[in-house]
């Protein structure tokens, strides 16, 4: 019988489960290169943990690592239902909150390696937690896309740790009784799309807010058909980078963004200094910002995953 320990935790509604030990070893190189190393000879680990009969699509899972990047608290890799994520917002508040409540960090500022670049985590003394994501930055603005049902949307491509296709003109209400409809009319924009852009695995569609008191709702569907529970973390520095673009939101302005359940992240921007930017592998053809997202997550549970290779699945759906 094979352990694996976890601690699951919730930001926003949305479930993070952290491997704290029994994970796969992924040696000792840049993070970019332990994804790889997971992806290609440990797989089963990722389903065995996210998928069911032990998860579900929705949630998020993460190895935490020895970090390689100078510095760094640690470094993790998160992943889903079908496969790896550059960064997550709402699973580094996860992150956070887990090494707090293991006693291995207390608050102030923690640098976390992963495989996107590092990110610095501010746990606040009420709890909170504020992550500087990797820079941000969108690509294009206003694809037009003509869905195969003749519906026709726009929208920009923005990187924010993922690729994001952010639209509008959607036609959708943006609330949990319509969850069925915005997940359909977002498959089909993302099979539409990932006709000439490949690399997009993230949708987000955007309404008026239902509280006055924040500035945009969201919904966000993930690459393995389930929606973020949260505002998303890595989307709402993608819908930052685009608000910055056209100067509609200066440098340290607040956007609260709004999740389709309702729960809130805090974000707001500085412009990237250009040495920052010179180390991306990607051109970037508009300035990109480093966004800060403020969310909080609860500690779930602690378990003890138990893998008996007898079980037809242990290794997952
Ligand atoms: O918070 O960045 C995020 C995220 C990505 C996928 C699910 N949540």
């Amino acid at each position: 019988m094979q352990r694996i320990s976890v601690i699951d935790s919730h930001t926003g509604g949305e479930p993070t489960r952290l491997i704290v030990s029994g994970g796969p070893d992924l040696s000792n190189g840049p993070l970019s290169e332990r994804v790889v190393i997971f992806e290609q000879g440990f797989d089963h680990y990722r389903r065995a943990v996210v998928n069911e009969p032990r998860g579900s699509d929705v949630l998020v899972g993460g190895l935490i690592v020895e970090p390689h990047a100078p510095g760094c608290v640690c470094g993790v890799i998160f992943f889903n239902n079908v496969g790896y994520l550059g960064m997550c917002g709402h699973g580094t508040i996860g992150l956070v909150a887990t090494l707090a409540h293991q006693g291995k960090l207390g608050p102030g500022v923690h640098q976390i390696d992963t495989p996107v670049g590092v990110v610095s985590a501010t746990l606040r003394p009420d709890g909170r937690v504020s992550v500087a994501n990797v820079v941000s930055y969108r690509t294009e603005k206003a694809v037009a896309l003509t869905l195969p049902s003749g519906q026709r949307v726009t929208g920009d491509i923005a990187w924010g740790g993922n690729w994001f296709f952010l639209c509008a003109n959607h036609g959708e209400e943006v609330h949990v009784g319509n969850i069925e409809r915005l997940t359909a009319l977002s498959w089909e924009i993302r099979r539409t799309l990932n006709q000439s852009h490949p690399e997009v695995d993230h949708i987000e569609l955007f309404a008026p807010p239902g509280d006055p008191t924040n500035h945009s709702r969201s919904f966000v569907l993930c690459p393995g058909g389930a929606y973020d529970r949260s505002p998303c973390g890595t989307g709402t520095s993608a819908k930052l980078a685009c608000l910055a673009a056209d100067s509609k939101l200066a440098p340290g302005e607040i956007w609260r963004q709004e999740s389709v359940i309702g729960s809130v992240f805090e974000g707001s921007v500085e412009f990237a200094s250009p040495r920052r930017l010179d180390g991306d592998p990607l051109r970037l053809r508009e300035e990109g910002v480093i966004p800060t997202i403020t969310g909080r997550a609860w500690i779930s549970a602690e378990a003890t995953l138990l893998l008996d290779n007898t079980d037809p699945f242990c290794w997952g759906i």
